[in-house]
């Protein structure tokens, strides 16, 4: 046998052990219960999805294990024994005594076209059947939609209980996305710059947020828990920390999430720690963030009762877009809305817990007021925001580090941030 043959043999038997073994390794690691896996889904569209993964994993095992199988045994069955070692060039055989040949079985062939090509058409006809089936939206017109906008390294999800996305939303919130239990809540994901992908892996799969365009995508839940996401499309230097939370409750808890999200912030009294806090935000905050209630188009440096700025409610800058220009004071464009940042169980890109000890032992609509707030991890953020997530090198992008504000002024912001429940 010649090297080179030789050579191939020990390259697809290494193959063989080494696609043996990491398919093992993958059997042992899938954990079912980990926050990202797709084996458990909770909604009707991830189990219409798990339903179609896993007859096909079994079958590309079975396929997997015939063919290596295969490829052994032909290797076990033709090696080269001891007894045969010869004179050749290589140590074993010259190029003359290579072992009998086989050219050109037919039915070998056409089996082996034949079978693979039944086995896909097989396994297209039920992914096609999967995808109309994910399209099947049940979700109504009047039916809640959420605008869902990706950047660079956070979610806002924009509000419209009545279904309407052409008109302002009522209400806007970031990262944790919160429906009720048993509802198809449709979704029409877009982006303000890059291009992201929306997942929860146990409510469906994902869908692209490009720039310029709107995908719709429905998620549903058929208990209630909160539903660990992540963005998948490389989007930049924090995209590992562009996390995010579906959170389903009952709908009765949806109702008073829903109109609590509705009711704006109030000024908190002059002299405490909160009040102070709110003169630091006013200054240092309300560029870029919005507090309904209490921030105006004046912190962003538009003038008073003007739009927040000129984002238009389709996230996008209007000098490219014939959206309508939003005239409420929701969306700042450029940061969360932070109205109610204390009803949120994670923050920035969901990539750190709000609370200490909020897991899911605390039920999701008392964390404002039961959770032990996680104050070490919010300080630093708002101290030094780049260095808990890294930003943009020319910092344009994500939150900038405020490090002139002091330990006073810190606490005092943190007080303030406090009252937003
Ligand atoms: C230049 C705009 C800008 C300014 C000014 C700014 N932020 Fe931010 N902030 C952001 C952006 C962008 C994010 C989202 C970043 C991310 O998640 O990566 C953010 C996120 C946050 C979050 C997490 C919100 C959530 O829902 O996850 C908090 C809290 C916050 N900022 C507080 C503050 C405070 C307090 C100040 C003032 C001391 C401040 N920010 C100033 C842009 C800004
Ligand atoms: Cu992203």
């Amino acid at each position: 046998m010649s090297g080179r043959a030789r050579g191939l043999v020990w390259l697809s038997s290494l193959l063989v052990i080494a696609g043996t073994i990491a398919l093992i390794v993958v059997a042992i690691v899938v954990d079912k219960d980990h926050p990202l896996s797709t084996l458990s889904p909770v909604g009707r569209q991830g189990r219409d999805i798990a339903e179609l993964i896993n007859p096909i994993f079994i079958v590309a095992g079975v396929v997997f294990f015939l063919v290596q199988g295969a490829v052994l045994a032909l290797w076990w069955r033709y090696r080269v024994s001891g007894s045969e070692t010869g004179d050749g060039e290589y140590g074993y055989y010259d190029d003359d005594e290579f072992p009998e040949q086989t050219h050109g079985n037919n039915r070998l062939e056409i089996a082996w076209t034949i079978v693979p090509t039944v086995l896909l058409a097989v396994i297209s006809v039920f992914t096609l059947v999967a995808l109309f089936a994910l399209d099947d939206v049940k979700a109504s017109d009047e039916d809640i939609t959420v605008t869902v906008i990706g950047q660079q390294w956070w979610w806002e999800y924009q509000y419209h209980l009545d279904g309407d996305t052409d008109t302002p939303p009522d209400f806007v919130t970031a990262n944790e996305l919160v429906i009720p239990v048993g509802v198809d809540v449709a979704l029409d994901i877009k982006s303000r710059d890059v291009i992201h992908s929306f997942w929860i892996p146990k409510l469906n799969g994902k869908r692209d947020a490009v720039p310029g365009r709107s995908h719709d995508w429905v998620i549903q839940s058929e208990e209630p828990g909160r539903f660990r996401g992540q963005c998948t499309e490389f989007c930049g230097l924090s995209h590992g920390y562009m996390k995010m939370v579906a959170v389903a409750l009952p709908t009765a808890e949806f109702a008073q999430w829903r109109d609590n999200q509705m009711t704006p912030a109030e000024a908190p009294v002059e002299g405490t720690p909160a009040g102070e806090g709110w003169a630091t935000f006013s200054q240092q905050c309300a560029s870029c963030h919005v507090v309904n209630g209490l921030t105006s188009a004046a912190n962003r440096g538009g003038a008073a009762g003007s739009p927040p700025d000129d984002w238009d409610i389709y996230g996008e800058h209007n000098g490219g877009s014939a959206g309508p220009v939003l005239t409420t004071e929701l969306v700042a464009g450029a940061a969360p809305n932070l109205t109610h940042l204390m009803t949120r169980g994670t923050f920035a890109g969901s990539a750190f817990d709000l609370y200490l000890n909020a897991g899911d032992h605390i039920p999701y609509l008392e964390l404002a007021d039961s959770g032990t707030l996680n104050r070490g991890e919010l300080e630093a953020w708002i101290y030094n925001a780049p260095e808990r997530k890294p930003a943009d090198a020319n910092d344009l992008r994500g939150m900038p580090a405020r490090t002139g504000l002091s330990p006073t002024d810190i606490d005092n912001v943190v007080a303030f941030l406090s009252t937003l429940d």
